[in-house]
């Protein structure tokens, strides 16, 4: 099994050298590549001369910043042309720990789709204020109940695909760029037919840098659940009209 960790950056100088070492020494047998968006504080720099000394990590230098969700498909494209068999999707920030990841690796091979879990049993957040819990626990059961999803962590961004999962998935319809990439990416697994495995994590509130969340990241994710569980009750609607008819 090749694995590849994606980890997508932007401006994380501080936390990535403390992940990636972490995850070097968790999972060594997983090759590294960092999705950097041109990170004015230097990550991608700094990230040269660490893939210069190892072989099993490499960079990816994008021309600036445009979202998680583009570096991670940019990141999925890299691994994909060059044969991996799971790629896994990992934070810099240190929320997810890379010695759960064994666990999540463990899984793949009755899950088309592996996440790390924040809310089934045995998972956890660390340092999390109250409200944050709640928007995520919140937005996960609004989406999951208009999505008519089964997974409790819909926006959980710890996770370890399968190639033949990403490889039936046409990116270029992909338009969300913050946690609703997420969302999507779960809607569109589960639309496919495929399994999709939660194992329990702790997520540990980012300690080293600054966080790119935002109120707009929220919002559009919520916006386009909506529109997304609209369409699908719509489409179904029509076609039982159409069978009744
Ligand atoms: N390449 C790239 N990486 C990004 C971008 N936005 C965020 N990231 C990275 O994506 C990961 C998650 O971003 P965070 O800022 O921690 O966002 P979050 O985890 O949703 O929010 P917090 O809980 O507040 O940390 C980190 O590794 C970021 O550096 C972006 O536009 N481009
Ligand atoms: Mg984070």
């Amino acid at each position: 099994m090749r694995v590849l960790t994606i980890i997508p950056t932007y401006n994380e100088i501080e936390a990535l050298p403390v992940t990636l070492a972490r995850l070097r020494a968790a999972v060594p047998e997983s090759d590294v590549l960092i999705a950097d968006d041109n990170s004015p504080d230097g990550t991608g720099a700094w990230a040269d001369q660490i893939a210069a000394e190892d072989s099993q990590v490499h960079v990816m230098h994008r021309k600036g910043k445009e979202g998680l969700g583009a570096a991670y498909i940019a990141g999925f494209r890299w691994g994909l042309e060059r044969d991996y068999d799971v790629l896994v999707e990992l934070d810099a920030d240190g929320s997810h720990r890379p010695e759960d990841l064994p666990r999540l690796l463990a899984k793949v091979p009755q899950a088309h789709l592996v996440i790390g879990s924040r809310w089934v049993p045995g998972g956890s957040v660390v340092n999390w204020p109250v409200l944050r819990q709640l928007i995520s626990r919140g937005g996960s059961l609004y989406a999951r109940t208009l999505l008519g999803l089964g997974v409790r962590d819909i926006t959980a961004g710890f996770r370890a695909f399968r190639r033949e999962t990403l490889e039936a998935i046409d990116f270029d319809t992909i338009e969300s760029v913050g946690y609703g990439f997420q969302v999507d990416m779960t809607f569109r697994v589960a639309r496919l037919g495929f399994r999709i495995a939660e194992v329990p994590i702790t997520f540990v509130e980012r300690e080293l840098g600054v966080s790119k969340m935002s109120g707009n990241i929220v919002v559009e994710a919520m916006l386009n659940v909506t529109r997304w569980g609209l369409a699908a009750r719509w489409a179904r609607l029509r076609g039982q009209e159409r069978s009744s008819r």
